[in-house]
């Protein structure tokens, strides 16, 4: 089987399972898990950040955050597609009771343009109180656009100026900066707290990482023991994450070459809906109609062929590249696609 399914997928390398077997561990309940500090240290200053808390997963750092950040009842922005409102269950209205201004935009970047208009008077009894602005980078639903630094400024400087914070779900921060050349600091100075995720492109089984203030870090420990993510000899995986972040950074561009080269393909196969000048990290969403099938059939045909995918909303489907896919899987997988696309248009051809 081709996994073109996530980033999640992958399976921990055997360098990643001998780090993992050889970590010292302890207590972490009792800060006493010396490979989880060390995990949490060496994030802290790759974020310039003071701290840092190691989390189960990208959803419970970002909904730590959430409600870290937040009263019940406020109001946190933040793009229409973003996964903390969208793919995490309804976690920010069930755990922290806040409202989600979901704000569109023209090309799935938040910009401080589209906040403007929707800025509440500050000083009003019946307001409701905007506390938090989020920003998702790489956008996952916006087939892993970039945000550009200049951007992130833009919107911290907007919510420091009105005494609201900043969150990041940096989820695929490392790809983002990649792609850009950029460091993770440009992207984490503009931020309160940034999530970041070493299970997806980084490759480790299970882990993420929120960072933050000393104070903020402490407020988010009480609130993931509150949610159950008190964790004991964590460290066995936290060797992963250290593993993660140091050997499998810098080959990301693999996936984002592999990424590239996957929609360039893709553009020219009719019936496929594409814009392959806008791939720039590991994620390619396309649009099937053309071909007269939905997303749910393609995807169907596509795994009896040994590749899988998923269907996303509106008949699209995404696809995305990681450690465990390498060239010749991509160029078989593109070969598929060619064939089930060509099967799809004689067929609607035929029934014209
Ligand atoms: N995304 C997963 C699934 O939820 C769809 C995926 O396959 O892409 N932020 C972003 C931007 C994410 O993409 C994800 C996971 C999360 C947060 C949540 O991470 P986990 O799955 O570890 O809770």
């Amino acid at each position: 089987m081709i996994d073109l399914r996530s980033d999640t997928v992958t399976k921990p390398s055997e360098g990643m399972r001998k780090a993992m077997a050889a970590a010292e561990v302890g207590d972490d309940c009792y800060q006493e898990d010396p490979t989880t500090n060390r995990l949490q240290s060496m994030v802290a200053e790759m974020l310039g950040k003071e701290a840092a808390l190691f989390m189960a997963s990208g959803t419970m750092s970002n909904q730590v955050a959430l409600k870290t950040h937040t009263q019940p009842g406020d109001e946190v922005i933040a793009e229409y597609d973003a996964h903390i409102y969208n793919i995490e269950v309804g976690a920010a209205a069930a755990l922290s009771g806040v409202n989600v201004r979901q704000v569109k935009t023209p090309d799935s970047i938040l910009r401080a343009e589209h906040i403007l208009p929707i800025l509440r008077p500050m000083d009003k009894v019946h307001g409701i109180r905007q506390v938090l602005i989020c920003v998702e980078n790489t956008h996952n639903r916006a087939s892993g656009a970039v945000y550009p630094v200049e951007v992130e400024a833009e919107l911290a400087e907007l919510a420091h100026g009105r005494g609201m914070a900043t969150h990041l779900d940096g989820a695929r921060l490392f790809n983002a900066c990649v792609a850009t050349g950029t460091c993770p600091v440009d992207h984490a100075r503009h931020f309160d707290s940034i999530s970041i995720c070493l299970s997806k492109g980084l490759g480790a089984p299970v882990g993420s990482v929120l960072v933050g203030s000393t104070d903020f870090i402490k407020e988010a420990a009480k609130v993931r023991r509150m949610f159950g993510g008190g964790m004991r000899q964590v460290g066995i995986l936290a060797a992963a994450g250290i593993y993660a972040l140091e050997n499998n950074i810098k080959r990301m561009q693999e996936d984002h070459d592999n990424a590239r080269r996957f929609a360039v393909a893709l553009a020219e196969i009719p019936g496929i809906n594409l814009d392959a000048s806008k791939i720039q990290t590991n994620i390619v969403i396309f649009g099937v109609r053309g071909t007269g099938l939905s997303a749910a059939q393609f995807v169907s045909i596509l795994r009896e062929q040994g590749v899988l995918m998923n269907p996303i909303e509106g008949d699209r489907i995404r696809a995305v590249t990681h450690l465990d896919v390498d060239r010749k899987a991509i160029d078989e997988a593109i070969a598929v696609i060619r064939g089930v696309a060509a099967d799809g248009t004689r067929l609607q051809a035929a029934r014209a």
